[in-house]
């Protein structure tokens, strides 16, 4: 796909030369950020919260947040009070200690924030939730951990099977009308009383912090965990790709229930003293815009499928609005379409920039930083500390422009450190030569930048020709009657798989087969013949997660009338 570089804008950035640190970068140098050099001890939670309360950044705002029924802030000094009120409440009436597992599984509010930081200073592993999790995805998750505690709310009990769940010993529920018995704590009559001061758990930089499952295409999800010393990773991205300064508003949309939300919704964001925007309650565009004007957002992190969201719903709306704060734009989860960049440049005058990386990696790998040229479409560039390659199957680095494992060289400290319970699943990640295997198709080119192509068992073979879905589907985006594609390989005895595309429309279009094969052209003529959908199947929806991942193994199973695997995950 031929496409032109969109130039650095002027600014003062955090990395002036993307270079010069690729070529001389050290995490040991990351490690003199934090207190723990000293010691040998740390805890992730005082480093974010804490450790500010002690310096000028103490009547900083830490946290603003809003729903359609709060409107609060809170500044550092604040947090570190109240999430040691959380850690006493967990402490003296769940007798949480260090290594126990806490589950969070509620909607978001300040509450969760303190929770989470609160089970975090004890030395406890976090497991957040989508709140949207219903009884079979809630007990898959609980049991697997072993969870102790689960901190949720009085209307989300009964997708709690508590009494199928041996190890689950406490349930804190956080509103109103509350019947405590053994197992269930009122927790914010608990938390009002509760000291505000906090003796906080020193752990080692290898003790366990959080615990995010993430579906597979087959089986039960799986528990990532990772570390306190993720936070090297959490820190140094957070300075150099979501590039915050001092004076900055940033806004993470994602849920904690989704790695993103966690380690750039809570983490990094704070591990860096920055005041960080959380806004609870469902999405709509003109909520979005009047967030970025009222609290004036300079540095937001969405994903595609918002993207896509925002520019579906027009380019008036935009208007009603002063996004003059906004100063730098990020994006994660799916590739990033080429025609969303282009519309970020009109409505906001800036580059989205893209972002790579995995649950499983804790912490941004591959990206596009301020500093550096962005070629739309592109996933950027390696962090620096990191190496990535394109291997083949044995683990050989290939050549640039050739389709291939995307493989990261192990070491990068917030690399994931266990599946729970589950070893082989883990050493199953893993390639001669050290590579970590993100299980993702890419291609390199000449000047180092990476650009993805699918999941590997996404990639279609059609009449021998490798095509990525991602390619194709960016393509159908650019027609004007295309909401969202999902594109999928669909076997054929004669070209081996034909690439078979779902489509959603925009509003005002009607579905037709002229309409049908007037896309078939568009993509024919503006990709390549062999790329272009044989067949087009129009859905008023497509399946997504909640972190808006098209699920092209559900498409591909509704096609073949397969069993479609874990849906835990999948929106509503
Ligand atoms: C952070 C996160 C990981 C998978 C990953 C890849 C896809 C993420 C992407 C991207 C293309 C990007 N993905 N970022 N694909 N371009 N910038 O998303 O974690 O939910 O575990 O998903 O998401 O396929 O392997 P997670």
């Amino acid at each position: 796909m031929k496409v032109e570089a969109l130039p650095v804008t002027k600014g003062d950035y955090n990395l002036a030369d993307y270079d010069q640190a690729y070529e001389s970068f050290d995490w040991k140098e990351v490690e003199k950020e934090f207190s723990w050099s000293e010691t040998g001890r740390v805890n992730l939670a005082h480093e974010a919260i804490d450790r500010h309360a002690e310096t000028h950044r103490k009547n900083k705002v830490a946290l603003y947040y809003r729903d359609p029924e709060r409107n609060e802030k809170y500044t550092f000094a604040d947090m570190k009070k109240l999430s040691n009120q959380a850690a006493n409440v967990l402490k003296n009436f769940g007798d949480v200690e260090k290594g126990d597992r806490v589950f969070i599984f509620m909607p978001r509010s300040p509450e969760l924030y303190f929770s989470i930081l609160g089970a975090i200073k004890l030395g406890a592993i976090v497991g957040p939730l989508f709140e949207a999790f219903m009884e079979g995805a809630v007990r898959d998750r609980l049991e697997d951990s072993g969870a102790k505690v689960l901190v949720t709310t009085p209307e989300l009990l009964e997708r709690v099977p508590v009494d199928e769940l041996p190890e689950l010993k406490h349930v804190f529920l956080i509103g109103d009308g509350v019947k405590e018995d053994d197992v269930h704590i009122d927790f914010m009559a608990k938390f009002k009383e509760a000291s505000k001061k906090l003796s906080v758990e020193w752990v080692d930089r290898e003790d366990g912090l959080i615990l995010h499952y993430t579906s597979g295409s087959t089986g039960k999800p799986k528990g990532v965990l990772h570390v306190h010393n993720a936070m090297l990773q959490h820190y140094q991205t957070t300075k150099w790709v979501l590039d915050l300064q001092e004076e900055d508003v940033y806004w993470c949309t994602a849920d904690p229930g989704w790695v993103t939300g966690t380690s750039y919704g809570i983490f990094g964001p704070w591990l860096a003293g920055a005041s960080n925007v959380i806004v609870g309650g469902r999405f709509k565009p003109e909520h979005w815009y009047k967030t970025i004007e009222d609290y004036g957002v300079t540095v937001w992190y969405s994903a595609p499928t918002a993207f896509r969201m925002l520019m579906g719903a027009g380019d008036e709306i935009v208007k009603q609005f002063d996004l003059g704060s906004l100063r730098h734009i990020l994006s994660v989860g799916e590739p990033l379409n080429p025609e969303v960049v282009r519309w970020g440049m009109k409505v906001f005058n800036l580059r989205i920039h893209d972002t790579w990386w995995m649950t499983e990696t804790g912490g941004q790998l591959i990206c596009n930083y301020p500093s550096i040229e962005v070629k739309p479409g592109s996933m950027g560039k390696p962090f620096p500390g990191v190496k990535a390659a394109i291997v083949d199957d044995q683990g050989n680095e290939l050549p640039p422009n050739r389709m291939g494992n995307l493989a990261i060289k192990k070491g990068w400290p917030s690399m994931m450190r266990q599946i729970w319970n589950n070893p082989q699943k883990y050493d199953s990640y893993f390639m001669p030569g050290d590579w970590y295997v993100s299980g993702d198709s890419a291609y390199m080119d000449e000047e180092g930048y990476f650009w993805f192509q699918g999941r590997v068992d996404d990639v279609i073979m059609t009449s021998g020709e490798r095509v990525g879905p991602f390619e194709v589907e960016s393509k159908l985006v650019e027609h004007p009657a295309v909401a969202e594609a999902g594109v999928i390989g669909k076997p054929d005895p004669v070209r081996g798989e034909i690439i078979k595309a779902f489509i959603a429309l925009r509003d005002g279009y009607e579905i037709s087969d002229e309409l049908k094969e007037e896309i078939r052209t568009f993509v024919k003529k503006g990709l390549a013949a062999h790329a272009a959908p044989r067949e087009i199947e129009f859905r008023d929806k497509l399946p997504k997660t909640r972190s808006g991942k098209i699920m092209r193994r559900v498409l591909k199973a509704w096609e073949l009338d397969l069993p479609t695997g874990d849906l835990s995950t999948m929106e509503d």
